[in-house]
């Protein structure tokens, strides 16, 4: 495919630790867009260049590296792996021509890979299996690629058979132009003949791989029907054109640390991979000779600013010309941390925009605007896992605020919560490694130290006893005195109704014009309660009172109706209300059970369960629980599921909480107010 076609772009992903860094560097060592292979050990490869991933020494973010194989443009980017980042390959996976999953030869860590699968199944993104590490491989590739079959929708073809020496594997053979490699640990791999035994294994293979295109080509079904070899040209189109649509899946094997099939990968990429213009049209763009990029994320870098990364689907950007109403006045091109300043960015390519100040993720960027055409991107992540942010130094506070939206911008699976009860300002993401990343990126970017720490259960209070409290404010001082005399009644109410006040006074025992001063002072108390919480589900009604015609004020009624409230309280049989979340929760069937067990220990009410819509092998448990038991949900979830499972929830109810456990709450808040 010439350049004129435009650069094409295929993002590796898959699960942590699977060599997918590794593997980039192989692939850029191969096209000599490195000199010299990085290692993830000596912390030198082009993925992972951020600080805070070589710190971590795993990827936290995108990294993208622009080169060029046999003559045609490309960018690689490398995804992290790790669940808890998996926003990144979110982002960029709607806007690439392929995807390479990178995958273990270990059938331990397939259920892991199910909400990557069905992701790309979900939104159609072309997409191939690269069985990596097979310089160690732990299982058979037969029982690998079953298994990942299992957590596909789409077929999985082996494009290659391995050739097996024992328990190791020496080589392959390419199931299209049937011939046989052997690898070369840092090497090409050499060409060899089909070792004999091999033969009828190689045969069946192929008729696997033949069968499987020839579901979605008549021609191709009828050769085959009639016994007709089909040439091999044909079927090299038939490839291309399957993978295109996302009609199959081919499965290439290979060894990014020994390079061992790397080179085979290059070459299937170059030659199947769609035209940057097919996958526009298949984005819902019409490419044409205007430009039309769009933006997968916002990164904000040192020394450039804030920076928006976009695909170009049509078109080309030139430094100086509009763009989304405004000129374009930094045009980079991407390697690694590296950001080089160039002139132009032609159809295909992956970009960063210096500057473009009003500008998202997912916007669609035209001459003159933003555009309306293609697919919008998918909705972020929904946050699991949430602590309290503090800065170390007070002066930092202001600063925090701009950096955390900054973060939150970058990558908006965090979400920032200010909690209006407890007053604290909650960073939400999805999972404890995330979060600390954030911290990570506030001290590295911003330097700005905070403190993380498990946010307090917003709990509340109410009463379970209605009681009549009589209470006056009287003070005698030199001129002016205060006098305010007030009787109320205090009632609960049924849950969820919140506060009423009225009142009932006949004959001006209170003028008229101090009743809002004594709903005042009720109100101002009911931000805390005698167990410390704010008070909910109650009435309280002015029945009567007494005035002063000189000394009465604001002021004195709304000190008498504090009073009442504050001696009147506590005989009210006063009832901690703790938080409960409708959850969902989403889990591969065979450990429904478990996760049943777990909500149930973890005070929760099972409402039910179903299969999950669209997700074969799944169910959806719903169910109530303690906002407090939610904290670490994620992490014993994933645990069970291999990170897979995951679950939604939203506030429901306050539920009345008493005990020994309710004993413990209030003690602590006791404590802490008194500190
Ligand atoms: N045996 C073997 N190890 C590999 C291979 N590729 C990567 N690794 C190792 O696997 C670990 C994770 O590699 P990395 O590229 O960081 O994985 P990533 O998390 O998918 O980016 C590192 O210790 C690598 O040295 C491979 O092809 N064979
Ligand atoms: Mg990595």
């Amino acid at each position: 495919m010439a350049d004129a076609n435009g650069a094409r772009c295929a993002a590796l992903v898959g699960h942590y630790l699977s060599g997918k860094t590794t593997l980039m560097e192989a692939l850029l060592y191969t096209a000599k867009a490195v000199t010299r292979k990085g290692t993830t050990k000596e912390g030198n490869t082009v993925g992972d260049s951020s600080p805070v991933a070589r710190a971590r020494g795993m990827s936290v973010e995108l990294s993208a590296a622009q080169c060029q194989f046999m003559g045609d443009g490309w960018t690689l980017i490398d995804c992290p792996g790790s669940i808890e980042f998996a926003q990144e390959a979110t982002n960029v996976l709607p806007v690439v021509d392929v995807a390479v999953v990178v995958c273990e030869a270990d059938t331990s860590k397939t259920l892991g890979l199910a909400p990557l699968f069905k992701f790309l199944d979900d939104h159609k993104i072309p997409h191939i299996v690269y069985i990596n590490k097979l310089d160690h491989p732990h299982a058979r590739i037969g029982d690998v690629l079953e298994s990942l079959q299992s957590v596909s929708q789409r077929p999985l073809v082996l494009r290659q058979v391995p050739i097996q020496d024992g328990d190791a594997i020496t080589g392959y053979v390419d199931l299209i132009s049937e011939r046989a490699y052997s690898y070369k640990p840092g090497q090409s791999s050499a060409l060899i003949e089909i070792p004999d035994s091999m033969q009828d294994e190689e045969q069946i293979a192929r008729q696997e791989l033949l069968e499987a295109l020839a579901d979605f080509d008549d021609n191709l079904l009828e050769q085959l029907l009639e016994d007709v070899v089909p040439e091999k040209s044909e079927v090299y189109k038939h490839l291309s054109s399957s993978l295109a649509k996302d009609s199959v899946v081919p499965v290439l094997l290979g060894s990014g640390e020994t390079m061992s099939g790397v080179f085979r990968l290059w070459k299937s990429l170059r030659h199947d991979t769609p035209s940057v213009s097919t996958t526009a049209a298949s984005r819902g763009f019409n490419p044409g000779n205007d430009v039309v990029a769009q933006v997968f994320k916002t990164h904000y870098a040192a020394h450039t600013g804030k920076l928006s990364l976009a695909r170009v689907w049509s078109g080309a950007i030139a430094e100086g010309s509009h763009l989304a109403g405004s000129r374009v006045t930094g045009l980079y091109s991407l390697f690694g941390e590296k950001h080089e300043k160039i002139s132009k960015a032609g159809l295909g390519a992956v970009v960063a925009l210096g500057r473009l100040e009003s500008v998202d993720r997912g916007d669609v960027l035209t001459a003159e605007g933003k555009g309306e055409a293609g697919d919008p991107l998918p909705e972020p992540l929904e946050p699991v896992y949430g602590l309290a942010v503090n800065t170390a130094k007070r002066e930092d506070e202001v600063k925090l605020s701009g950096a955390v939206q900054k973060l939150v911008e970058e990558d908006p699976s965090y979400r920032i919560e200010h909690n209006p009860d407890t007053h604290e300002m909650v960073l939400w993401g999805q999972g404890e490694i995330h979060i600390a990343v954030a911290r990570e990126n506030l001290q590295h970017k911003y330097n700005i130290d905070v403190t993380l720490r498990p946010p307090q259960v917003p709990y509340k209070e109410t009463i379970r006893k209605p009681i009549e409290q009589h209470a006056r404010h009287k003070k005698q001082s030199g001129g002016h005195g205060q006098f305010g005399d007030v009787k109320v009644e205090i009632k609960p109410l049924a849950r969820g109704v919140g506060f009423e006040f009225s009142n009932r006074i006949v004959g001006g025992a209170v003028p008229r014009q101090f009743i809002p001063s004594v709903e005042a002072g009720v109100r101002e108390y009911l931000s805390r309660g005698p167990l410390g919480f704010p008070v909910v589900d109650l009435t309280v009604c002015l029945f009567d009172g007494q005035f002063h015609a000189v000394d009465s004020s604001d002021q004195a009624f709304r000190t008498a109706a504090a009073i009442a409230m504050r001696e009147g309280m506590p005989k009210c049989n006063p009832v901690l209300l703790e938080p409960v979340c409708k959850v969902e929760i989403d889990v591969p069937s065979d450990q429904t059970s478990r996760v049943n067990t777990l909500i149930t220990g973890r005070r929760g009410q099972i409402l039910g369960f179903d299969a999950k819509p669209g997700w074969s092998g799944w169910d959806t448990v719903q169910a109530y629980m303690p906002r407090a038991e939610m904290h670490d949900l994620i992490i014993e979830l994933r645990s069970l599921t291999q990170g897979a499972g995951t679950f939604r929830f939203e506030f429901d109810h306050l539920a009345e909480l008493a005990g020994r456990e309710a004993d413990q709450i209030v003690a602590a808040r006791q404590e802490a107010l008194a500190a």
